[in-house]
């Protein structure tokens, strides 16, 4: 039964006095040394999630993703695989800022109070961390809170994030016919690599690709799922495995890294013809790259996946016979100007622009029939809405041409995490993308050519008097400052500018493209002087 005092009393103190939490876009993140206090008030509130929906099974990711070894991060996952449900934010942080036990049971009374939770419902949580030397002991806190909590819990140990989000939904739907698949890690190559050997049958594999796992838990888990899948439909060379030097992790490695410095990884020597990815440190991010003919280094990131994804599922509807599902694609302002007029113009699909963060494009992304929703950063995912999938599973084909359409329509649902973004699953649907069309990356990168675009941090003494309206493309505050931006941006061909506070880092991010490279360098210098 619920025990409140024994909350109370095994409390872990602050680390740092003054440290102020937040629950932002990726759940805690900062220095992994004050985060143990944090990982004993997240069990807790996992705990009260986990009643307050009837017991289900709510997942707990220790990772700081793309971030230095040193720092680390907690975020929390919702029963059906999605990130915590917004309104629970708050509440986050207001239990990680209780700096004392009485302040903590004040903070739980409010929350059992405001959701009605019946205590004594059993809960079940589950938890998996990444490969920094700081996840050990932020386990250990995590797993405090939770016996103080008293939480049925279960350690999945070292895994990817989506790897958790899959965990937590087959946990959920287990024994139910949405049962998303068997929960385990087996379970989860088992899933991706019979429906990506169904999605490319019969076609002619394509070179290997070159895999940069930022010295992460990716490397160890592809690894592993290359056991399941045959070198006649897939071939991979793992680089950047290195996951117990400390310092690793992260360095001069990754998607951040190559999408941020648009630049191949140092210690990588890419010839042209190669085909290269790199995932991010906790493997749910996925960038591609190549050398063009005239050997410069070319960037296909998240815009090029979802032109590829989106075009390519078009596409099979169509010549299966059901076109009444549409496929639409969701992005932020950071998406290059070029793929969004790709998208609109010659694709003809509905685009919609919302917020930084996974949480903003997966839940927009579940309006459409094929939501298609990836940040530049190359985070992302397609969703299929239960009524899409009903059809697909439902339609018969017609004529002998529609057969191969509906196989492979059926496996992409399978293929495509349905809870998050997924490097290894995105490193697949590209893959059996290109394998059916037998293209090259050149071929892929031909659907449009990126504007030249730059993105600059500045530290400024405040960022919380920069807000923002319209998907984050116009400040509405400080006030006067985006008539200034736009009397900059209209002297530049096919200029655009924009402004926001980072979620995640002490700093405003401007972004500026422009028809020519001089002309974004120089914008965005020049937006940048504005805000500073
Ligand atoms: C977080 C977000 C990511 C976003 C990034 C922006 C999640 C799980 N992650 O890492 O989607 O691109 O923040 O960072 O939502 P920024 O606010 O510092 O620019
Ligand atoms: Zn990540």
């Amino acid at each position: 039964s619920f025990d409140k005092e024994a909350i109370k009393n095994n409390i872990i103190f602050h680390e740092k006095e003054d440290f102020k939490y937040t629950y932002g876009t990726a759940g805690f993140r900062s220095k992994a040394d004050v985060l143990g206090s944090v990982m004993y008030k997240v069990a807790v509130l996992a705990t009260l999630r986990s009643k307050k929906l009837c017991g289900a099974t709510i997942g707990v990711m220790i990772t700081a993703s793309h971030n230095p070894e040193e720092d680390n991060g907690v975020k929390l996952v919702d029963p059906r695989g999605e990130m915590l449900e917004q309104a629970w934010e708050v509440y986050a942080t207001k239990l990680a800022n209780a700096k004392d036990g009485e302040t903590l049971g004040q903070v739980v009374d409010e929350i059992i109070a405001q959701n009605k939770i019946d205590v004594e419902t059993p809960a079940k949580v589950i938890y998996a961390y990444d490969t920094r030397p700081s996840c050990p002991h932020l386990v250990k806190c995590l797993e405090s809170g939770l016996k103080a909590a008293g939480a049925k819990e279960t350690n999945f140990g070292l895994k990817t994030t989506p790897m958790l989000h899959y965990l937590v939904r087959c946990l959920n739907t287990d024994g139910t016919n949405d049962a998303y698949g068997e929960p385990t890690e087996e379970g989860y190559y088992k899933k991706l690599t019979s429906a990506f050997s169904s999605a490319v049958k019969g076609k002619t594999r394509l070179s290997t690709l070159h895999v940069d796992c930022a010295n992460g838990v990716g490397a160890p888990k592809l690894r592993e799922m290359m056991k399941y899948i045959s070198s006649d439909v897939l071939s991979v060379e793992i680089l950047n495995d290195d996951i117990t030097t400390l310092g690793k992790l992260n360095s001069n490695c990754g998607a951040d890294y190559v999408k941020t410095n648009q630049r191949v990884p140092p210690n990588v020597s890419i010839a042209v013809g190669d085909r290269y990815c790199s995932f991010d440190g906790d493997a749910d991010r996925i960038v591609f790259y190549y050398a063009a003919e005239n050997g410069s280094f070319r960037l296909l990131d998240g815009d090029k996946i979802a032109g590829l994804a989106a075009a390519f599922i078009a596409e099979l509807v169509k010549e299966a016979g059901i076109d009444s599902i549409k496929v639409g694609v969701v992005q932020t302002a950071y998406a290059n100007g070029s793929s969004t007029n790709y998208l609109t113009n010659n694709l003809k699909v509905p685009v919609s622009c919302v917020s930084t963060g996974v949480k903003h494009l997966h839940h927009e992304a579940e309006k459409y029939d094929v939501g298609v929703y990836f940040e530049a950063n190359g985070h992302g995912t397609v969703l299929f809405s239960p009524a899409a999938l009903n059809t697909i599973k439902a339609t018969e084909a017609k004529t002998p041409a529609q057969k191969l359409p509906l196989t492979q329509l059926i496996a992409l649902t399978e293929l495509i995490n349905q809870t998050v973004g997924d490097a290894i699953s995105d490193m697949l649907l590209v893959e059996a993308i290109l394998t059916n069309r037998q293209w090259s990356f050149g071929e892929w990168d031909q659907a449009y050519t990126d504007l030249p675009n730059r993105l600059v941090k500045v530290v400024v003494s405040d960022r919380h008097i920069f807000k923002t309206t319209n998907a984050e493309r116009q400040l509405v505050e400080p006030a006067g400052l985006q008539n200034e931006i736009d009397a900059l941006v209209a002297k530049y061909t096919n200029g655009r500018s924009f402004v926001r506070a980072s979620g995640t880092e002490d700093a405003v991010r401007v972004y500026a493209e422009a028809a020519t490279r001089a002309e974004t360098d120089d914008l965005a210098f020049k937006v940048a002087q504005l805000v500073y």
